[in-house]
């Protein structure tokens, strides 16, 4: 391909802010790139906008009075990708071979614009073909009830957190009508750790705080979550806090800009007079994997000060009215604390006790803390426990259900929390199967599906003969991406609905169909008009999103209708569900949604249309905790080192994969990581001074990657440019999704099975 020999690569020192004139240079050449120069600034003002369209970018909160502005440097570059008049269309298909095909980049693939027809793989030529859509249709259905008779566990129903919540209702609907949970969805990679870890903590499976509670907050925490690049907006909320004076403590193996300077690109005073507001008032570089150790620290000290003060005769640490009333397992956490010892803690932290206890010192000075976090504590093998370690330093100080303090796991796709809310989930005591049993007149499967580790497991075991996906790249984003990729190709049917070309549509099994949809931003028409959808943020807030602009095709279909349609071409005729109703109105999905959970969505189609949407109710906010006790719980485990490392082998280092400024997960929208003074190439590793003088490396070589498993599995990547960088030793920062081959799907994390991509033990090479 032509891009990538003729990109010229430099790698600097970006000493500029997060936000600023790098921003706004950024988004215009993003609008330069996608050839949107026109259209592109008009759109942008109806983004986040009540009467406007959701971003299709983070799930970063879309206030109810939002700024003029309501967008950021990569919500913008989400929508110039999806407004892109850049077609995919027939005639690329008839040019280029899928084996062709296969050596392109992400950014290629995708760069080559907006798919246009639905597409059929013929094995004689090797190339993508357009298929009428009732005759994919028809097939599809064919092959889905053939395998359903045979045994409808053996198909798998992939979702990527972006469709609306009326098109995953549909979706998981059509998944248990077949016959199986087999959901899988992002989430399984993301933040899963978070669903089980607060659920079983707090009684709730999301997060506690609202938007309102960043203006009245004191003082934040920031564990693992990287804002200037993945929810950019929540940069003016952080900029606020700053300018009130509260202290903002990051702990990040990395110092990340987005966490240190910010410049308000929307300010003209800020812009022309170069301001900066100077973000974190602490940064502790933290060791990958070493959080369980620098909370439990925190936690150390706070419960040791208070037991002096007890003694002195001082003002105590603790909350020890709210421990009493809404809490159990204090006593046996206490103890663990104290007992801990503080060598253990600083060398499994990578942090020194002083830097340690001055952010304990911080935290019990302010009465409203919020804590947030992201990937950095979700993707590790004790994931689960990092979340729930998370939550017994809030528990201490009563920071969970009070106004300007709370828990904050920012999560990933705009829709991501919202599809679990529908019935998105492999669990199926997650889901109202009763309900949904009387409301359909069907026998929903009761036995648990599988999450996504699990259905790589079962399609490199053989077990599986159809993969559906609504959206996403699946082969791209789960670990052992390659071996993934072998053992797919003996799948006898691939449906992907998509709006871009991506990998994962060009490893072919048996029969494949690539079915392009709208995207969000699109005029959805349907026999009633124009339709509205739905969303989810962060904070539970739902609300609507209405697209105004031209489809990329005339061929397109929604994801309502695709789905619709393959349910009926599979499913035998149901009295009790019109497939047909629904594509044609979707207030009649959302009234379907309604009857299913009463209390979540109690008058959905009015409610939706109040600015900012409405927030459905999470009750660990209000205090009340849905655990068996009623309590909210403080768990004491052994765990402290997050990582898979290998015994204490010198040799073997901690790869974090990450994620560059100028990607959307494995949607690649240029070669530049600003912030870390890239330019022109994802191939590198950023590496600390002294590991590149212990492991003897030369900086002119590429470095190799081996991969440390049990398995005997090979398992290397190469070509990677050594970046020297300030990261802790030990570790090193490479991108995904390049390295995923290095993760083994075993490496995942123990009680949510998120693939422990934070904390990768790996060996390195030069040849
Ligand atoms: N522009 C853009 N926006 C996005 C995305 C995108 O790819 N691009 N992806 C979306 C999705 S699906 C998601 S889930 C979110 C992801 O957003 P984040 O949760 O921010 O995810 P990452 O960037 O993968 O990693 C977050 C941070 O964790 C740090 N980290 C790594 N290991 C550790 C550790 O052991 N401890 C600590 N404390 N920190 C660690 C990394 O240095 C990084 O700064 O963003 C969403 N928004
Ligand atoms: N090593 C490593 N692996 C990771 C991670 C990591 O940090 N490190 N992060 C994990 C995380 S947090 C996540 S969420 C997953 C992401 O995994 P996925 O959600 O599966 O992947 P995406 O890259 O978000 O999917 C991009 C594709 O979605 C399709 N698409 C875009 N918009 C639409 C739309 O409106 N409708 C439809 N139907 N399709 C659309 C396009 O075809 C595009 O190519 O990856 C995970 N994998
Ligand atoms: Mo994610």
């Amino acid at each position: 391909m032509t891009s990538l020999q003729t990109r010229p690569v430099k790698i600097t020192h970006y000493d500029g802010p997060a936000g600023g004139w790098g921003s706004l240079k950024s988004v215009s050449r993003a609008l330069f790139q996608q050839g949107v120069i026109l259209s592109g600034p008009g759109v942008l003002l109806r983004q986040n906008k009540p009467k406007g369209f959701s971003c299709v970018s983070c799930a970063w909160v879309k206030p109810s009075k939002p700024k003029v502005a309501e967008f950021c440097e990569n919500g913008a570059k989400a929508t110039f990708w999806e407004l892109t008049p850049k077609r995919t269309t027939p005639d690329f298909f008839r040019d280029h071979t899928v084996t062709d095909l296969k050596s392109w980049t992400d950014f290629d693939l995708e760069n080559h614009g907006r798919l246009t027809h639905p597409l059929r793989y013929d094995s004689a030529t090797d190339k993508h073909v357009p298929v009428a859509w009732e005759e994919a249709f028809r097939a599809i259905g064919l092959q889905l009830a053939r395998i359903r008779q045979y045994d409808p566990k053996t198909a798998i129903f992939y979702a990527s957190g972006r469709a609306s919540l009326e098109t995953s209702y549909a979706y998981a609907l059509f998944a248990r009508m077949y016959g199986n949970n087999n959901l899988p969805d992002s989430s399984n990679m993301c933040h899963e750790s978070t669903s089980i870890g607060l659920k079983e903590s707090i009684g709730s499976a999301v997060g506690t705080v609202k938007f309102e509670d960043f203006k009245e907050t004191d003082c934040l925490f920031f564990f693992g979550q990287n804002p200037g690049s993945n929810s950019p907006r929540m940069l003016h909320e952080l900029q606020e806090a700053a300018k009130r004076g509260a202290p903002i403590v990051v702990f990040n193996p990395l110092r990340e800009r987005g966490l240190e300077r910010f410049t308000n690109p929307q300010s003209p005073v800020e812009m022309l007079t170069g301001a900066e507001t100077r973000l974190e008032s602490q940064y502790l570089q933290v060791r990958a994997g070493g959080d369980i150790a620098a909370m439990k620290a925190m936690c150390k000290y706070l419960v040791e000060e208070d037991d002096r003060a007890k003694v002195a005769g001082g003002e105590p640490l603790l909350d020890h009215a709210f421990i009493a009333e809404h809490t159990d397992g204090f006593d046996e956490f206490a103890d663990a604390v104290r007992h801990a010892s503080w060598d253990e803690l600083e060398r499994e932290s990578g942090l020194e006790r002083a830097d340690l206890e001055t952010a304990a010192r911080t935290y019990a000075a302010c009465k409203k803390v919020i804590l947030v976090y992201g990937m950095g504590l979700t993707q590790h093998k004790f994931g689960v426990e990092n979340v729930q370690m998370l939550v017994n330093l809030a528990l201490l100080r009563g920071n969970i259900g009070k106004p300007g303090a709370g828990i904050c796991p920012v999560r990933g796709h705009s829709n991501v929390q919202g599809q679990r809310t529908v019935g998105i989930a492999d669990d199926p005591k997650l889901v109202p199967l009763d309900k949904l049993a009387e409301q359909y007149g069907f026998v929903p499967p009761r036995e648990k599906g599988l999450n996504t580790v699990e259905s790589c497991e079962a399609i490199l075991a053989g077990r599986i003969h159809a993969f559906i996906s609504l959206g996403g790249n699946f082969l791209r984003a789960v670990p052992d991406s390659p071996r993934v990729e072998e053992a797919w190709k003996e799948l006898s049917l691939t449906v992907h609905i998509a709006t871009k070309l991506n990998r994962s549509h060009l490893i072919t099994g048996g029969d494949t169909y690539v079915l392009p949809c709208l995207g969000r931003l699109e005029i959805d028409r349907q026999a009633s008009g124009p339709q509205t959808v739905t969303i989810e943020d962060t904070t539970t807030k739902i609300h609507r999103s209405r697209g105004r602009r031209r489809p990329a095709s005339h061929h397109l279909l929604s994801e309502m209708k695709i789905v619709a349609e393959i349910a009926k071409a599979t499913l035998p005729p149901n009295p009790h569900l019109n497939w047909d109703e629904w594509v044609a109105d979707y207030a009649t999905v959302r009234e379907a949604i309604e009857k299913t959970y009463p209390e979540q969505f109690g008058d959905y189609n009015r409610r939706k249309d109040m600015p900012g949407g409405f927030l459905r109710p999470v009750p660990a906010r209000e205090r009340k905790w849905e655990t068996e006790s009623g309590k909210a719980h403080f768990k004491t485990f052994d765990e402290i080192n997050a990582s898979f490392d290998t015994g204490r082998d010198p040799s073997v280092v901690r790869l974090i994969t990450m994620r560059s400024n100028d990607q959307f997960n494995t949607t690649i929208y240029g070669y530049n990581d600003r912030f870390r003074g890239v330019e022109g190439t994802r191939m590198v590793i950023f590496m600390n001074e002294e590991d590149i003088a212990r492991f003897n490396l030369d900086h002119d070589r590429n470095v190799t990657l081996t991969a440390v498993t049990e398995d005997n599995i090979e398992r290397t990547f190469s070509g990677l440019q050594i970046i020297p960088y300030n990261i802790p030793r030990g570790c090193v920062g490479a991108y995904y999704p390049e390295c995923n081959g290095l993760i083994p799907l075993a490496q995942h994390a123990r009680k949510s099975k998120v693939p422990a991509a934070k904390s990768v033990p790996v060996r390195l090479s030069q040849s």
